[in-house]
């Protein structure tokens, strides 16, 4: 797979438009965390529905006012200055004794341990207003937190796991009709300073002229790395941008939709996509490398996610490598409607997802 081209620092200057950065006070971390042990004390874990089912009043009631204000402009805002991601640094502090070592995938976390921040997560979910959600796409549900944790057999592929290629641009689950619309990441730690990288289709001038095809229909957007593949319903074929002619949303995932040499797009689809890649490529920003404790939050119709190559568990101290602690995020996903999508829900339970591909459940339920 050829390797993403990364901006030089001297082409910084061509992204007009940055994620915005919230430094969480110390008097705000003290009230999110003190929210996040009294609801731990009360409902057990986050996974507990009444939780859930409550959570905008809860983040009403607890949540700091200006994270609640911040949240909810941010929730609305769809226009040309809105970039489509907050960063918030120091949201928590982290126990890294507590955590102890990571674990040598997702499939072995302990998720007890990132109880207290799933809670934290929830309420700035909450406060946007938007309901934490899972989907059977991703880890057959696995619960509404994902541990994102290097692993070592997983290392070549796009996908969570992954840490020796580039993860590629790309807003969640682009192959799905009802995907997140809004994501958390939370670093719970990131000894390695993997630098996230982030790409906002607000970034590109005049994209709804100048891409008009993108918002046609014509383009297959295939089941990512996670999902074994096989049949042919790869054929569905759906837009790149949607929603506003002049400010749209965007669907696109540039590994899947571009590189995936087992997938042929149509010679026009190819072709725009092309032309959009070469421009979007150099509005990919990766100067921020998120620490212990931050969070970003993206909304996932305007602002695409990825990151850089790494070495897991190296880190690099003034030239010297030493060993650390492999890095750990996690991930929350989450709807603002749950009536929008109810086609594609488990008939007991309205917050799983079970679409599998543009519209398509998978068929065993
Ligand atoms: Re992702």
């Amino acid at each position: 797979m050829n390797s993403i081209e990364i901006l030089d620092k001297d082409c910084l200057t061509a992204v007009k438009l940055l994620p915005t950065v919230i430094e969480v006070t110390s008097q705000e971390r003290r009230m999110i965390k003190d929210a996040a042990l009294h609801l731990q004390k009360k409902y057990d874990t986050y996974e507990n529905r009444d939780f859930i089912k409550h959570v905008h009043q809860l983040a009403s009631y607890f949540l700091p006012e200006r994270i609640l204000n911040i949240a909810a402009d941010f929730a609305s805002d769809f226009s040309e200055n809105q970039y489509g991601a907050l960063v918030f640094t120091g949201l928590m502090d982290i126990d890294q004794e507590e955590i102890g070592s990571t674990p040598p995938n997702w499939q072995s976390a302990d998720y007890s341990k990132f109880n207290l921040y799933g809670f934290a997560c929830a309420l700035i979910h909450g406060a946007l207003p938007s309901k934490p959600v899972q989907y059977y796409s991703q880890r057959k549900g696995g619960g509404l937190i994902h541990a994102i944790i290097p692993d070592e057999k997983m290392k070549e592929t796009q996908t969570g796991s992954g840490s020796s290629t580039d993860l590629y641009v790309h807003t969640e689950d682009a192959f799905l009709k009802h995907q997140a619309d809004f994501l958390s990441f939370m670093y719970v730690r990131n000894e390695e300073q993997v630098p996230s990288t982030l790409y906002s289709i607000r970034s590109h001038e005049s994209i709804g002229e100048k891409y008009r095809a993108l918002f046609d229909p014509i383009y297959k957007i295939p089941k990512d790395a996670n999902l074994e593949t096989g049949n042919s319903e790869e054929d569905t074929l759906d837009s790149v941008l949607y929603g506003n002619y002049s400010l749209p949303f965007m669907r696109f995932d540039a590994a899947e939709q571009l590189f995936n040499s087992s997938i042929r797009q149509s010679d026009e689809a190819q072709h725009t996509l092309h032309e959009f890649w070469e421009e979007a490529r150099h509005l990919i920003y990766s100067g921020f490398t998120p620490q212990a404790g931050d969070v970003i939050l993206v909304n996932n119709h305007l602002c695409a996610h990825g990151r850089s190559a790494f070495r897991a568990g190296i880190r690099n101290i003034d030239g010297v490598e030493q060993p650390c602690e492999r890095r750990i995020m996690l991930r929350m996903m989450s709807k603002v409607s749950l009536i929008d999508m109810r086609a594609h829900t488990l008939t007991e339970d309205p917050f799983f997802v079970i679409e599998e591909h543009l519209g398509k459940n998978f068929q065993h339920f």
